[in-house]
């Protein structure tokens, strides 16, 4: 079984999939549901900085899709991902601490929720909000790997509503006419923010709009792990054969809003209830596990504890992370000039601070001084 932090090893050459790695799958998807239900109480406490981004009832392709790649492969997610971050080796405590801001998160509090990225180790790309950008950044990335020679793939998410902008097309369009190894994955949740899918785009299949590149498209179960890990391994095999780009677009169901935030006041009555009562991927599966490949339940049960555990664990630490120190918003952001005289801020730890940005007249909170020797509020100076 795999440790949280794993990453996916190399898989061998055959689709087929071990007892181990049936249940790999089911771990990886009953992690995010769990660690996303946690993030549900910390917002609700107010913990979590910005919004919160939910993945319930998509964890399926999330998983299955980066389940088919290497540890060398690159992944780039986007917001209902959290699964195929997870399979590629992120960890619930990073995911914890970038949605609380903590000043220890992979981005010390400058960016939120999952992004984030690891392009050193673990090989997943920190994302850009802007619906269908990631392709053409990832054409880029795996033309240099067919330039290297390295057999590596790229792998990229779209939702179906990304499907419909410009920079999906240019970047589609070029990594078909330059034979990247890329793998494209739209999932096709039904909703793209309040719009469904069929009153942004004409076509009745996604997937058909690969004939138009010139590359194979395919449309499978995204709420089928292991037919999301099939389609997407077969897509993967091809692209690091030399095939050039696969289209492949996964069935799916958005059960929450674009947003925590979201009511979905605009979803037709009783859709939500049909699909969690009757396509849930997780409910699925555990069946699945249980009638064809004879896993015990109590064997599942024992890893949903597992689960818990480890998502306790890792809230905990989370929680006792500290927020990010406000010099650190000074730091990181612009590289030195070369030969350039040193930047004013760098000249040693509070100078510019305390001597440019922070008069004494502004009041500043301090204990000690605090009346009734409790945290209250800020206190002036002058009065110290
Ligand atoms: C170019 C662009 N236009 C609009 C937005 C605002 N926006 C963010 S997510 C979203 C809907 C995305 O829908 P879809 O691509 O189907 O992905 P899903 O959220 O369903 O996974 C919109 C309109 C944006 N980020 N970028
Ligand atoms: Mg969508």
């Amino acid at each position: 079984m795999a440790a949280s932090s794993a990453t996916a090893p190399a898989r061998a050459s055959s689709a087929d999939l071990t007892r181990d790695q049936l249940l790999e799958l089911y771990y990886w998807m009953r992690l995010t549901r769990t660690l996303e239900e946690r993030l549900v109480n910390l917002y609700r406490q107010t913990k979590v900085v910005g919004g919160l981004f939910r993945s319930l009832g998509q964890e399926a392709c999330a998983v299955g899709s980066a389940y088919a790649l290497r540890r060398e492969d690159v992944l780039s997610p986007l917001i209902r991902n959290l699964g195929s971050m997870l399979v590629k080796g992120a960890t619930p405590l990073e995911v914890l601490r970038q949605y609380m801001a903590k000043g220890d998160s992979p981005t010390r509090g400058r960016e939120l929720n999952i992004h984030f990225g690891d392009v050193e180790d673990r090989n997943f790309v920190g994302q850009i909000s802007h619906l269908g950008d990631m392709v053409p950044v990832m054409a880029g990335v795996t033309l240099s790997f067919r330039l290297r020679r390295e057999p590596r793939v790229g792998l990229v998410y779209v939702g179906d509503g990304a499907t419909s902008t410009g920079a999906f097309h240019e970047g589609i369009n070029f990594a078909a006419v330059q034979r990247c190894p890329l793998v494209v994955i739209v999932e096709n949740n039904c909703y793209a923010y309040s719009t469904p899918t069929d009153r942004q785009c004409a076509a009745e299949r996604l997937a058909d709009k690969a004939a138009g590149y010139g590359i194979p498209g395919v449309r499978g179960d995204g709420n089928d792990v292991v037919e999301s890990y099939r389609l997407t391994r077969e897509a993967v095999d091809r692209a690091r054969a030399g095939g050039g780009p696969t289209l492949v677009e996964l069935m799916t169901y958005r059960r929450k809003g674009h947003a925590e935030h979201d009511n979905q006041s605009y979803v037709p009555e009783g859709e939500i209830e049909r699909w969690a009562a009757t396509n849930d991927p997780i409910d699925r599966y555990l069946k699945r596990l249980t009638t064809q490949f004879g896993v015990d339940a109590s064997e599942l049960e024992a890893l949903d504890e597992r689960v818990r555990r480890e998502v306790d664990a890792a809230t905990d630490e989370a929680e006792r992370s500290p927020p990010p120190p406000p010099r650190d918003a000074l730091v990181g952001v612009y590289a030195d000039p070369p030969r350039a005289e040193e930047l004013w801020f760098r000249r040693g730890q509070d100078a510019a601070v305390t001597e440019h940005e922070r008069p004494a007249g502004w009041g500043t909170f301090d204990e000690r001084n605090s009346p009734t020797g409790s945290p209250r509020g800020p206190v002036s100076r002058e009065g110290a």
